[in-house]
């Protein structure tokens, strides 16, 4: 795991900073987005730790999941029963049941007790997946997100890059079994790649792209220069 000592002093030096000034006030929500296999987990880890080597108190989540109740969804979602076919209708109403509750009971009094939460997938995923690549119309996930997420969005959106293909290898030298969406094919990941790039257009004060082509310590230290160019 890349150590914060990477990073610059200033860096490092503002996000003690930070901290300091944030501790009364509402933490900050960071979510991570992109295709599977692009590397999110692996910055979490590495984010986390770098914050927290720096000082702050940091809450480490997930979408789908988050709450027992969430995580069971996920594996109704994920993993669902033999014959049982969501529709990208039946599965927005799924994810959003989850974050829901996740916002309830994780998301919101965490930032409100002024911790940071960094969560691996959010509402930008429902519209890569479910509306770009699935085919449910926008107007249907609009009224949604202003029902359940309102204004709750997150300060700031990390969406990493990676072409389709490099993603699936990495994935497949992981070894492990694929999901339902991981299964699907390769116009279906490009087009949630594109969905992904266009949800970055078309919110640019909260989302920024990161080349996820990187090793995994320059992934880390752009992320950190977006996090102080974004979040002061
Ligand atoms: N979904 C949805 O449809 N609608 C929604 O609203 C939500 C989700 C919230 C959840 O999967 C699925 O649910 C997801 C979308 C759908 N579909 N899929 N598939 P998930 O988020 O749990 O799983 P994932 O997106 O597929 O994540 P992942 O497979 O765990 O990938 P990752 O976290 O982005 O990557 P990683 O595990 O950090 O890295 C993958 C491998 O690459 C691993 O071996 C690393 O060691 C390696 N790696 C990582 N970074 C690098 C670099 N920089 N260089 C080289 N190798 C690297």
């Amino acid at each position: 795991m890349p150590s914060p000592r990477k990073v610059s002093w200033h860096a490092h030096w503002w996000v003690l900073d930070l901290a300091a000034d944030t501790v009364a006030a509402r933490g900050r929500f960071i979510t991570l987005e992109g295709g599977e296999g692009v590397g999110k987990s692996t910055l979490i880890k590495s984010l986390t730790q770098y914050l927290r080597d720096a000082g702050t108190d940091v809450v480490v989540t997930r979408e789908p999941g988050g709450t027992p109740g969430a995580e069971a969804v996920r594996s109704l979602l994920l993993n669902p029963p033999e014959d049982c076919n969501w529709s990208p209708l039946s599965q927005t109403l799924l994810f959003y049941a989850a974050r829901a509750q996740h916002l309830e009971q994780v998301i919101l009094p965490a930032l409100e007790q002024g911790r940071w939460v960094i969560c691996d997938r959010f509402s930008d995923s429902t519209r890569a997946y479910q509306i770009v690549a699935g085919g449910l119309d926008i107007g249907t996930l609009d009224e949604i997100d202003r029902m359940v997420v309102s204004h709750h969005q997150p300060d700031l959106t990390l969406i990493l890059d990676l072409p389709v293909e490099d993603a699936a290898k990495r994935r497949s030298d992981r070894g492990e079994p694929d999901d339902v969406f991981e299964r699907k094919g390769v116009a279906f990941h490009r087009s949630v790649r594109e969905a992904f790039l266009e949800i970055a257009r078309n919110h640019a004060d909260r989302c920024a792209i990161i080349d996820a082509s990187g090793s995994p310590d320059e992934i880390l230290d752009e992320s950190v220069r977006l996090i102080r160019e974004r979040l002061t």
